[in-house]
């Protein structure tokens, strides 16, 4: 007889692992969500999501998507929680998602039970926040029930990596527990599944792998900065460090950092040592100098414009990509999102296109937006944009001004085609 896995949140995260323990065809899988437009999809043999791994053949598999979980969670034997896990405006954790999903899992909650969390969260809310909303049914943690986490890895748009083949750490209220949730993943994993000591283990194991990022991240925006007072193409230093086999990880300079992780891990952690009075100095100064790279950006335009001598009233710019990544049609926590902000607050006059996101473009296509904007700031290194953005097309268009927010174009050519290049960091 089968197991039966209910996969709450049919996102980036919960999407492609509900299809992966399906095409296991060990258990019979449920999906459930409040989505009525992922649950369309779904039915439809759409993937919700433009993850690479979730293009596949739907119907062949035994999963089932529904809005309610009286059909599921009393029947489960594993319910994973793959909800977000955001910021509110003051950057301070939003556990609204996590919270309510708790709460709904309790109603149903019965023995043997293996409640695991996937989303990203700081060390203790698994036991200072699920623990307790779980316990409300009357069954006690890590004795009616087990609560896991196994952090999600979800990297959207790698072809490489994906959920099959990255490896997990896996962390719970009981050392038996850990072993019945680490060979679950194991079931329909390749990747290795390591048992972690205990659940803050794990969740600290997500939240350290996302804020090294982004603090080497922040390292190179603020090296880009004062590289370029001195005159030094950081691109370049970049390339020298990188050839040293050992002891260094390249990252690089850009208009911001977005996404749905490595922008706002940090602050989960930052919040949380502050309820036990520690500042963790380095991570907010990171997250300081990362947040300011979109204003960073526009100032670049502003002085390009300043140099040569067009009057901001005068020119339309061209904002180029709107996603936090390159061919991957998500704009969250974009900078460009803030880049635009910034410009339509100075009343700058703007066009916008980003292939992946028509709904916010306000042209059709490359060539419109070179067509009606003179100066070009590129937040999104798009295949198409690095393809296209050559010194004949900018030239064709008469492009005065291009700030090239990804360093992804060709700085050479273009400036040698007297078109003002002006990248971060060089
Ligand atoms: N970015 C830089 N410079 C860099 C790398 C990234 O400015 O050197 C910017 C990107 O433009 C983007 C943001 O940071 O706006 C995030 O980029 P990302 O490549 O980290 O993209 P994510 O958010 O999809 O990160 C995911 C993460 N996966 C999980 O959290 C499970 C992250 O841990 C991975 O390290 C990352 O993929 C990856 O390796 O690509």
């Amino acid at each position: 007889m089968k197991q039966t896995v209910t996969v709450i949140g049919l996102g980036y995260v919960g999407f492609p692992l509900s299809l992966a323990i399906a095409k296991s065809g060990k258990y019979k899988v449920f999906g459930l969500t409040r989505n009525s437009k992922n649950i369309h999809s779904i039915k439809n043999k759409l993937a919700p999501i433009d993850n690479i791994t979730a293009s596949l053949d739907i119907d062949k598999l035994d999963l089932t998507v529904t809005s309610k979980a009286q059909e599921c969670l009393p029947i489960s034997d594993f319910i994973v929680i793959c909800v977000p896990t955001p910021v509110n405006k003051d950057h301070t954790p939003d556990l609204f998602p996590i919270v309510t999903t708790s709460k709904l899992i309790a109603k149903f909650l019965r023995p043997n039970q293996v409640i695991i969390l996937e989303s990203s969260v700081n060390p203790g809310v698994c036991e200072e926040v699920i623990l307790p909303i779980l316990e409300t049914s009357g069954l006690a943690g890590g004795i009616d029930f087990e609560l896991s986490h196994c952090p999600e890895r979800i990297n959207p748009g790698d072809p490489k990596w994906n959920v099959y083949n990255i490896a997990r750490n896996v962390g719970s209220l009981t050392k038996k527990g850990n072993g019945i949730t680490a060979n679950f993943y194991r079931s329909f994993l390749k990747a290795r599944v390591y048992e972690m000591g205990n659940l803050k283990e794990a969740e600290s194991t997500k939240i350290l792998e996302n804020t090294f990022r982004d603090v080497n991240i922040a390292l190179v925006n603020e090296l880009a900065q004062s590289f370029d007072k001195m005159g030094i193409n950081l691109l370049n230093v970049i390339k020298g460090a990188a050839n040293k086999p050992f002891a260094f990880m390249v990252h690089y300079p850009g208009c911001g950092v977005g996404g749905h992780c490595i922008p706002v891990d940090p602050y989960y952690l930052i919040q949380k040592a502050k309820e036990i009075g520690f500042e963790q100095k380095l991570m907010k100064t990171a997250r300081q100098i990362n947040n300011n790279m979109p204003k960073y950006t526009v100032n670049l335009l502003l002085k390009a414009l300043g140099k040569s001598h067009i009057n901001l009233k005068d020119i339309k710019v061209g904002i180029l990509g709107v996603t936090y990544k390159p061919d991957v049609a998500d704009t969250r926590e974009s900078p460009a999102i803030t880049v635009l902000e910034i410009l339509k607050d100075k009343g700058i006059n703007v066009e916008i296109f980003d292939p992946f996101i028509q709904s916010i473009s306000t042209v059709k296509n490359l060539e419109e937006i070179l067509k009606q904007c003179k100066a070009i700031i590129l937040c999104t290194a798009h295949k198409s944009f690095v393809t296209n953005l050559t010194s004949e097309k900018l030239t064709e268009y008469k492009t005065k001004i291009l700030i090239d927010g990804r360093n992804c174009l060709d700085s050479k050519s273009l400036s040698q085609a007297g078109i003002y290049y002006k990248g971060i960091g060089f």
